[in-house]
């Protein structure tokens, strides 16, 4: 077993009084919330990209992280140790699940033959370490925006050969998540977007995403993998525009091609910010289509314009996304899953410590506080009483298609105008949110 971080050992709950910076507060696994234990509520999963191979490099400067068990080479061994060292990380904090990229886990080679037999060497590291931990891969996916030849996108490329190459990437991406027993599998449009629209045909691009798509459906079958399917929304960066730019634009798309039965929603928070959007929209979008599939947690800064996947702190943000989970009744393949990353300035091997346990304990809160409201139960019978105008009389005929225009003009005319409206109460309910905050 690997001894990067020795002088830490396993992270325990200690209770909202503890002054231990290694210690949880609020997420203690095996209690009991609603009808779930916190530990099958979360399941809380940390992301291979930022966490093990974030450098901490900006458009600035260099990287800065100290990560000594790294020898910086591009080899197969030092993947190899990274991979131990990583499953030390994550049993030590107590993370059931994690996600990475081909790439990450494994150096890409010189052609793809080679990128394949690197994956394969790491993977079987991944699986013994999975085994040994009982810590399971929450989703895998394929790195289609890093290498020079997606520069153009992968499956929405100009060029055929690069749809080729993505095709045979993400072929076997989901033979090793087979493989390792992932819960899903997730597709972010790394560049499927465009930078201009002089030199693109959008309609040949999305035609060509959707045949990817279903091509990647059809193998999944062929492979027999049972794992649910993502698309991961977010709106730009790094293209101008992104196709799947939000949820409500991936359901379109979805819908359109026929690929809604085979997908869900990965929703990450930063995202949703990007767009314009709240990750409480976001949800809310996703799950009344019933795509609510997983969540990548992580959280942006109000004075900087893009994708800064810091670590969650903010209880208003993680009982506001508790509570639409538990209003679609919660995860079921999908996860928390930390899309986050430390900052430049926080380089230490210990600051990876400190950021998942105030993520995971954020959550944890979160948690707590949705399901002490929906158990005080006011906020739900407010939002049941503002609609009570359906429950009978006219909205009844409404909402069950009885009344067409000409019975609701003969119900007006009697009537002679609309009944009073009642008050929103968006102050006295957002008061009533710090009651249990
Ligand atoms: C990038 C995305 C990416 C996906 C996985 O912004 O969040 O990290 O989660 O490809
Ligand atoms: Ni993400
Ligand atoms: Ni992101």
């Amino acid at each position: 077993m690997a001894t990067a971080f020795k002088n830490i050992s396993g992270i325990k709950y200690e209770g909202p009084k503890s002054k231990n910076p290694l210690a949880f507060k609020h997420y203690n696994p095996a209690q009991r919330v609603e009808n779930k234990t916190m530990r099958d509520h979360l399941r809380f999963s940390v992301v291979y990209w930022h966490t093990f191979r974030g450098a901490g490099s900006d458009p600035f400067g260099v990287g800065t992280a100290l990560r000594p068990w790294d020898d910086g080479s591009n080899s197969v061994p030092n993947a190899q140790r990274r991979a131990r060292v990583a499953f030390e990380f994550m049993e030590k904090l107590g993370a059931p699940f994690y996600a990475f990229h081909d790439r990450d886990v494994a150096p890409e080679g010189g052609n793809l033959r080679e990128s394949n037999r690197n994956l394969d060497a790491v993977v079987r590291v991944l699986k013994e370490e999975q085994k040994r931990t009982g810590i399971r891969l929450l989703w895998g996916t394929a790195n289609l925006f890093s290498n020079p030849r997606f520069a153009h996108g992968a499956a929405t490329s100009c060029n055929a050969d690069v749809f080729a190459f993505a095709a045979a990437q993400v072929k076997k991406a989901l033979e090793v998540t087979h493989e390792l027993g992932g819960a899903g599998y997730t597709f972010w449009g790394g560049r499927e977007g465009y930078s201009t629209l002089l030199n693109t045909d959008m309609k040949r691009e999305l035609d060509h995403l959707a045949r990817f798509l279903h091509l990647a459906v059809d193998y999944k079958k062929q492979i027999g993998f049972q794992g649910q399917f993502y698309i991961e929304p977010k709106p730009k960066e790094p293209t101008k525009h992104q196709y799947d730019s939000d949820a409500a634009a991936c359901l379109n798309f979805l819908r359109e091609y026929d690929l809604l039965p085979h997908f869900k929603l990965n929703l990450e928070t930063n995202h949703a910010t990007l767009a314009g959007h709240t990750m409480q929209h976001e949800m809310e979008v996703a799950g009344a289509a019933g795509a609510l599939g997983s969540i990548d947690a992580n959280t942006g800064d109000e004075l900087l314009g893009w994708d800064t996947d810091q670590f969650p702190t903010s209880i208003y943000l993680t009982t506001h996304t508790m509570l639409a989970l538990l209003k679609y009744g919660g995860l079921s393949t999908g996860g928390v899953n930390f899309d986050a990353k430390v900052r430049r300035e926080s380089f230490e091997p210990i600051d990876l410590f400190h950021a998942h346990i105030g993520g995971m304990d954020a959550f944890a809160r979160g948690l707590k506080i949705a399901a002490a409201i929906r158990k005080d139960g006011r906020l739900a019978e407010f939002v049941k009483q503002r609609y009570a105008s359906w429950d009978s009389g006219i909205g009844a005929e409404i909402e069950s298609g009885r009344a067409g225009f000409n019975e609701l003009e003969t119900y007006m005319l009697k009537e002679g105008d609309a009944a009073r409206n009642a008050s929103g109460r968006q102050e006295f309910l957002e008061n009533l949110i710090n009651e249990f905050i």
